[in-house]
């Protein structure tokens, strides 16, 4: 086991209710009668990707949107997830989230102990940044040997095109790697990439399908080193 991969989103920390808050956010600025509830937004995250999930929403709330230009309607989209976006950025750069228990440890003593991380999530540049400079610090980047996210994974989980990416960075094969993930649609992009994959729910992913799961656990805080090296050796 030579590296750990780690999502963002639900994994790293509890981000999706202040994503919510910054969708909804963004609906006020837009001037859009639009507000996405937590019962909502819990079945959107089925469609990993805040575009495509504003998208689909405005699809199923306007089914007359295919009459818009598409243009117009990728200008909207984008000026609603840029607005969203700054709102996120903002305040989980005033601390609106904290790391889950026990991933800051496990990341510690795997870097002690010579295994590299990585990071591979859906989400944007900013939005890792954002949440890592407030945990880890202003070096933050320099704890990751490899970043696979929206920007340069574009195909969203469950595609494993974010994980080969991450693979291929880090120079690995997937039996030497173990992926870290909160959803059905990580899990099954992790798997479709070979990673032995450790779920740790949160409240808006309690109710997934996590078939094909090394682990499932509440949060990370009594997972070590060598206990992954025994459930992935094992
Ligand atoms: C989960 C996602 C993301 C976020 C929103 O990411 O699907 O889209 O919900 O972020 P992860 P963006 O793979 O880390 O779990 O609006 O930047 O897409
Ligand atoms: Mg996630």
């Amino acid at each position: 086991m030579n590296a750990l991969i780690f999502d963002v989103d639900g994994t790293l920390a509890d981000t999706e209710s202040v994503h919510l808050d910054a969708f909804n956010h963004a609906f006020k600025v837009e001037g859009l009668d639009w507000h996405w509830t937590v019962e909502h937004y819990t079945r959107l995250l089925d469609i990993s990707g805040g575009k495509e999930r504003l998208l689909h929403h405005w699809r199923t709330v306007e089914p007359a949107l295919k009459e818009v230009g598409a243009g117009a309607v990728n200008d909207t989209i984008h000026r609603l997830h840029e607005t969203k976006t700054a709102y996120y950025e903002s305040a989980v750069g005033q601390g609106a989230v904290t790391l889950r228990p026990g991933v800051l440890a496990l990341m510690s003593e795997a870097r002690r102990q010579g295994l590299q991380l990585a990071i591979a999530t859906t989400t944007s540049p900013v939005n890792i940044a954002a949440l890592l400079r407030s945990a880890i610090g202003p070096d933050w980047r320099s704890h990751f040997l490899a970043i696979g996210d929206a920007s340069n994974a574009p195909v969203k989980k469950p595609n494993p095109q974010v994980y080969m990416k991450v693979l291929a960075e880090l120079g690995l094969r997937a039996a030497d790697c173990v992926a870290f993930e909160d959803s059905s649609n990580g899990l099954r992009a992790a798997r479709a990439a070979g990673l032995d994959t450790v779920i740790t729910p949160n409240g808006f992913t309690a109710h997934h399908d996590f078939t094909g799961a090394l682990r499932i656990v509440p949060d990370l805080s009594q997972v070590s080193v060598a206990r992954l090296k025994e459930w992935h050796n094992r």
